[in-house]
């Protein structure tokens, strides 16, 4: 039954959909994707696969959401025009840490047969050098002793395992949408490491019958605004704070290999493939590499969002390079992908001023993003004996970033679970070599192979003093001459 909206606020009208998928993370991405497919494909082909949205920490998309039913609005932004719809796929919402054995009942119920997660790289509590999961990480320790109340995704996943496993219950499928790479894997990694030291047994159990298939996802969604949601109130004659703002591109790409049913996202788009990693690799390097360069620099040459960014010529030049020269020639094409084409297609995405992608936002957490986003391209580049400037350049501005003060001497809000040493460490170093020295022998993101090549080290280091003297937008420009 389609939503239906009175002048005020959203309601739903009618039943919600029967729960069939429970989703880690309520956040703007999940709502303006997986909620979105899910709602077509129930469109087109029918199915029990309401969602039933698991916020880990904060109440705040429970309170926008549940009174609207769990509906909410996705506003597709386009220069050329945007559009407004009511998604009512999310049947319920949840706050985990209110009720973690509500949580855990609702994902040991049979008749759920899916449990995805977008969760940002830093749920996952891996190290993000090695992919394992970090077994002093807070939550993991606490999860280990207390697995019936758990706080991360791995112990929640693990407890309702445990769950199912006593009931006689078939597993569930547990589907990963975050920007990892190989995400299924590493997703079973974490979780069967977690499992090993829980229960060595039941670890087994989950390494023969738990499915974890990868997934490529992409579409561009910046943090709604207030702005955005007054917006939407005029247009549509209701506020709606759940709303959420998006590109109209999007892409799901989805290794088919699942336990029990699944929606049929084909209807709606997405992709079953045998095998995602190609197309992981291509938009984690292509897209997501990119972004994070765009977000460094760009933040530090004073651009608010990454369409200003590329308005810049210097800065989209740069781009385009890093695509030619350095990233492209470390991609294996993907089937029915052509390289060029989709390069071509993320500058025209990013150039969208309908879509106010702050810099900053895509700049938080890079100590979680460097690894899979630069750092393994920048490895392939040194393999086959090329230094690669322009990725060197982007890390150097990382650097500069976590440095925690601006090109005008301002302090920069950074937001990283590694901020704090991050900063210690840079504010110690007696001069900018000993300081790119010192933030690089950072094991969680470089991997000491990689900060110990001379190559690698010279550029970043040159890269480093240039940004300091000359400022991120001179340094681009004189790329240029
Ligand atoms: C961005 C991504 O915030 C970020 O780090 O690079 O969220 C990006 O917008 C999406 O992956 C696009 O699919």
């Amino acid at each position: 039954m389609p939503p239906e909206t009175t002048s005020h606020r959203l309601t739903r009208q009618g039943d919600a959909p029967r729960i069939g998928i429970v989703h880690l993370g309520p956040g703007a991405f999940f709502r303006a994707f997986n909620a979105v497919y899910t709602q077509e494909a129930m469109e087109a082909q029918g199915g029990d696969w309401g969602i039933c949205a698991v916020s880990l920490r904060s109440p705040t998309a429970r309170d926008h959401m549940q009174p609207q039913g769990g509906c909410f609005t996705s506003v597709t932004l386009a220069e050329t025009g945007g559009s407004d719809r009511v998604i009512g796929s999310v049947s319920e919402v949840l706050v985990a840490p209110e009720n973690p054995g509500q949580v855990i009942a609702r994902m040991s119920d049979p008749n759920v047969q899916i449990v995805s997660l977008t969760i940002t790289e830093k749920g996952y509590c891996h190290n993000p050098a090695t992919g394992d999961l970090n077994l002093d990480h807070p939550d993991i320790k606490h999860d280990l002793s207390a697995i019936q109340t758990p706080r991360s995704a791995v112990g929640f996943i693990v407890a309702a395992l445990l769950d199912r496993r006593r009931n006689n219950t078939a597993p569930f499928t547990v589907l990963t949408c975050d920007n990892l790479p190989a995400n299924g894997a590493l997703m079973r990694g974490v979780v069967l490491d977690f499992a090993r030291a829980l229960d060595p047994d039941l670890a087994d159990w989950i390494g023969q019958t738990v499915r974890f298939p990868s997934t490529m996802v992409d579409r561009i969604t910046p943090a709604t605004t207030d702005n955005d949601i007054d917006a939407l109130a005029q247009r549509a004659g209701y506020h709606d704070p759940a709303c959420v703002v998006h590109e109209s591109f999007r892409q799901w790409v989805i290794e088919d290999d699942f336990v029990q049913g699944r929606p049929n996202w084909d209807a709606a788009g997405a992709q079953f493939v045998a095998n995602v990693d190609a197309h992981e690799l291509m938009k984690l390097r292509c897209l997501n590499g990119t972004h994070s360069a765009l977000a460094y620099l760009g933040y530090l040459g004073g651009y608010e969002t990454i369409s200003d960014t590329v308005a810049d010529p210097a800065f989209a030049a740069f781009c385009t390079a890093l695509w030619r020269e350095e990233i492209t020639p470390t991609v294996p094409r993907p089937q029915g992908e052509d390289l060029e084409d989709y390069c071509a297609t993320l500058l025209a995405r990013y150039r969208d001023t309908a879509i106010r992608h702050k810099t900053w936002q895509i700049a938080m957490d890079g100590s979680q993003k460097l690894p899979q986003r630069l750092l393994g391209t920048i490895r392939d580049n040194l393999a086959s004996g090329h230094v690669p400037k322009g990725l060197c350049l982007a890390v150097a501005a990382w650097l500069r970033y976590v440095g925690g003060v601006d090109e005008k001497g301002n302090d920069i809000d950074v937001r990283d679970p590694l901020a704090e040493r991050l900063k210690t460490i840079s504010d110690q170093a007696e001069d900018d070599t000993a300081k790119v020295a010192a933030l690089l022998s950072v094991a969680e993101v470089f991997d000491p192979e990689l900060a110990q090549n001379p190559g690698f080290r010279t550029s970043v280091t040159e890269a480093y003093c240039a940004l300091v003297q000359n400022g991120a937008q001179n340094t681009l420009r004189s790329l240029q001459s």
